[in-house]
């Protein structure tokens, strides 16, 4: 307590001791102070991005793989600006990001001075908590209350600005702890009332997604869904909770799913729903859950006391932690010889069938079939292999045809957000140096973020990317086409040569057009991301007839004249 710091040191080292390892940034002038109090803390490392979008998402990519809050600090109004998006996709993933914002100084504040930008109106609707540190003698308490905030109950971004002066004054302040992220757990009261209601229950199904669930945690339910014979379905891009090989696993509720698993969850008398937030997506557009009171029994625990009672009115509410949910479940007793047992194995047959190759590309036969592609994929992976992706439609196909087999192994905007992947990735190959990290993007998606090619190769990410090029923004040429067929515009795109992309970066860079010829390439860009320590991409010319797993351009075009097909939600 004794010892006089300026703000920017008391802040580095407040950070450290709350836990941090990594800050990624673009750096701005208004925070010199902190890069240079940096150079005496070398426990925690500097990434340094081309774009603030860069630094907000693999700061949330690095959250959602370690369980940690991820760090981000960037400048005033353009950073700030630029970095938002990476705020956004944080608050609807519930990621523990902290965002630190280079202000103007406060003697100039509210002047509309030169890249001046007001954090608290910016940020304030998608933000857990907005804020600005004017004295540096509260830095500690406003930094432990930020780690606080993001990390504990639903968790989510929390933004605080940094005027210039505050981090270059002096002050005498003593230092504060590590945050305890907080996490409520069910009473036996609870436990007891929810398994009366999977007793009384004939047709249930558990249906999981959010944070939380750690190793241990998905293991524990594991063992809950085994010993009840219970049916499992994941949340929209929350695949990896459960081991997708595992015969209690039916599929995953987003965008796209399964009709036999939909209409089994519409069907059902009992739906358990554990730590999804039961949104847009998970829901088929709020119609598999009738809201307020859905049709079905529903037991709903998530970790967000105000995520309960929000859309549906469960009979059941639970506000918890997944592992400590999960802790006691696995410790219930189970219910004696379910009469859904043999609903889960028709259950899971549904799901088979679903994985085989759709009728489509037996129809319109591509010269790249993007299913056998994901075969390749699969089997070419260790099975911790962590694969990422943006949105487009092509992530229809690996949404549906890649099974993940262990937690932690799916990167995935539940924001739908393009420009995540390419950052995720390179953020996870940083964090788990040891694991194969694929970046899975469309050629729009890709583009958005690509500049974070250069961050691979600045810090050895040898992540593989692979750019499914369709020539176009096919999400919304699908959506075009189904409301006005044969009517294109903005939507074609002119490419550069991807595969050049990456030899610029001292990469390597590969070309396939023919399914034939996936395997070895794929097999020689994962032998060079071992040897040369650099980004590989391979570059995957698609057919632009094939939008997605069920549409074909032809047969949206036939339709035109009957009424459009309901649209599905934006991806
Ligand atoms: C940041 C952002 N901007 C716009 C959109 C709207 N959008 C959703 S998918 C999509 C097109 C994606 O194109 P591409 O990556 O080439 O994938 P494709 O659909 O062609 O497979 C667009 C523009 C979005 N989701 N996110
Ligand atoms: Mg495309």
């Amino acid at each position: 307590m004794s010892e006089s710091r300026s703000g920017a040191r008391i802040l580095v080292e407040q950070l450290a001791l709350q836990g941090v390892d990594r800050l990624f940034c673009v750096p701005g002038e208004t925070f010199v102070d902190v890069l240079d109090a940096l150079l005496d803390t070398p426990n925690l490392r500097l990434i340094v991005n081309r774009h603030e979008s860069g630094s907000a998402f693999m700061a949330g990519a690095y959250a959602r793989l370690t369980g940690q809050p991820g760090v981000a600090f960037v400048t005033r109004g353009p950073g700030a600006c630029n970095a938002a998006i990476g705020v956004h996709h944080a608050h609807q993933d519930s990621l523990p990001l902290i965002l630190l914002v280079g202000q103007a100084p406060t003697s100039i504040l509210e002047r509309e001075a030169f890249q001046e930008i007001d954090c608290r109106r910016l940020f304030g609707s998608m933000s857990k908590w907005v804020a600005q540190i004017d004295r540096a003698d509260r830095i500690p308490e406003f930094v432990a209350r930020a780690f606080q905030t993001a990390s504990s109950g639903r968790q989510g971004p929390v933004v605080l600005a940094l005027p210039e002066d505050v981090l270059q004054q002096s002050a005498v302040t003593p230092d504060a702890r590590c945050h305890q992220s907080v996490q409520a757990a069910p009473s036996d009261t609870q436990i007891a009332a929810l398994r009366r209601m999977l007793g009384r229950a004939q047709r249930p199904i558990v249906l999981v997604g959010g944070l939380g669930w750690s190793a241990p945690a998905s293991e524990n339910l594991r063992g809950f869904a085994e010993a009840n014979r219970l049916p499992v379905a994941c949340a929209f891009r929350y695949q990896d909770v459960m081991d997708n090989r595992h015969p209690n696993y039916v599929g995953d509720v987003g965008l796209g799913i399964n009709p036999r698993l939909a209409e089994r969850i519409r069907e059902a008398d009992l739906v358990l729903a554990f730590g999804a937030r039961l949104g847009e997506a998970t829901t088929s557009g709020y119609t598999l859950l009738r809201s307020p009171v859905p049709q079905q029994a529903l037991v709903h625990a998530h970790a967000g006391l105000e995520e309960l009672g929000r859309v549906y009115q469960a009979d059941l509410m639970i506000n918890t932690g997944m592992p400590q949910l999960a802790a006691r479940l696995a410790m219930m007793t189970p219910i004696d010889e379910p009469m859904w047992a043999d609903a889960l194995v028709q259950a899971r047959a549904e799901y088979s069938a679903w994985q085989q190759r759709p009728e489509i590309l037996l129809r319109h036969p591509p010269k790249l079939d993007p299913w056998a592609l994901l075969q390749e994929l699969r089997a070419a992976l260790p099975n911790d292999a962590i694969v990422c992706n943006g949105a487009g439609n092509f992530a229809a196909w690996l949404n549906r045809f890649f099974p993940y087999f262990a937690p932690g192994t799916q990167l995935a905007p539940t924001s739908g957000c393009m420009g995540y992947a390419v950052p995720a990735a390179i953020a996870a190959k940083i964090s788990a140096p040891e694991k194969t990290v694929v970046c899975v993007s469309g050629d729009g998606d890709f583009l958005m973020t690509a500049q974070e090619l250069a961050t691979a190769a600045q810090y050895n990410a040898a992540v593989l990317f692979l750019v499914f090029n369709n020539g176009m923004y096919g999400t919304v040429r699908m959506r075009q086409e189904q409301r006005f067929p044969n009517r294109v515009i903005g939507t074609t795109l002119t490419n550069p040569d991807f595969s050049q992309l990456a030899r610029a970066h001292g990469g390597a860079g590969f070309r396939v057009s023919q399914s034939e010829q996936f395997a070895a390439v794929l097999a020689e860009a994962l032998a060079s991301l071992r040897t040369r320590r650099l980004p590989a991409l391979i570059e995957l010319l698609c057919d632009p007839q094939l939008l997605s797993p069920t549409a074909l351009v032809e047969d949206l075009r036939t339709r035109a004249g009957s009424a459009p097909p309901k649209a599905a939600p934006a991806a």
